[in-house]
């Protein structure tokens, strides 16, 4: 009796460490995209004065969360399947301002040395039956550990403000509808989703036309910068001179 708790306990403490060492090898999957992420919006900001991510999450998956994956995909309980058939144990959400800044931060990951997709997935282009939009990339990285280098898959859900509000609510009443949601609901979703298609646009066309003003009067006169609390100003030549 004595020997079969400590063979259980010892299997559960081998089991928690190989478990932890296999999610440990996604988070660092996770930081490498992120500081990739990380320098595109720094030097797209310096170079085009401009940010087109407005801000960054991510996350592991959880134990339990990955468990009910396994078995909603009915793929087998091992390590090796989880790695291969599980492609967002390490996800990352880009909410962006704009649809097109979507399109502009993808291409700028798939254009990534020593990174692979996997695979793109466009709900933007073509939203869920139920209104979800989205654009889903999954990347492998590879993360070089002490003994071995190690490929990691990360998904990255990119969206605008509109999408990322909508696909929140959505989740939470999925879950409070315990997966079953009333056609009521399902319709007023659906509307909802339309209606951040149009808002979405609209703000698209408000930044364009803002853009063309931008510039037409930056051709106008040459500015300078000056920095007045650590906030910057551009005031034009003109000014210092006078
Ligand atoms: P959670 O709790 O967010 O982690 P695949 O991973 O490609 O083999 P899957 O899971 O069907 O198969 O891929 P898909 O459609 O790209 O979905 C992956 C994730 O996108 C989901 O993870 C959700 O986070 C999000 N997602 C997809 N469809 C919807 C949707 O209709 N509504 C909302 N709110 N989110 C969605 P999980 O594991 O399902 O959930």
């Amino acid at each position: 009796m004595y020997k079969m708790e400590t063979t259980t306990t010892n299997d559960l403490k081998k089991f928690k460490a190989q478990i932890t060492r296999f999610l440990m090898v996604y988070k660092f999957g996770l930081d490498e995209i992120k500081t990739k992420i990380e320098i595109l919006k720094q030097e797209f900001q310096y170079v085009h004065d401009y940010n087109p991510i407005e801000h960054v999450a991510s996350r592991i998956k959880s134990p339990e969360s990955i468990l009910k994956k396994v078995r909603k995909k009915g793929c087998e309980l091992s390590l090796p399947s989880i790695r291969e058939n599980i492609n967002d144990i390490a996800g990352i959400r880009i909410i962006c301002s704009f649809t097109s800044d979507i399109y502009k931060v993808s291409e700028m990951l798939q254009k990534q040395e020593n990174m692979r997709i996997i695979e793109c997935k466009d709900y933007i282009k073509n939203p869920k039956p139920n209104g979800y939009q989205s654009l889903h990339l999954i990347m492998e990285v590879p993360v070089f550990l002490s003994d071995r280098t190690e490929k990691v898959r990360v998904e990255a859900q990119i969206r605008t403000i509109g999408m990322d509000f909508w696909a929140s609510l959505e989740h939470k009443i999925y879950y409070k509808c315990n997966k079953e949601v009333p056609e009521k609901l399902r319709n007023e979703l659906m509307d909802a989703a339309i209606t951040v298609r149009q808002l979405d646009m609209k703000m698209e066309q408000l930044n364009k036309e803002i853009s063309e003003i931008k510039e037409s009067t930056s051709l106008e006169y040459e500015t300078q910068e000056i920095v007045i609390n650590n906030q910057k100003f551009y005031l034009p030549k003109d000014f210092f001179k006078a």
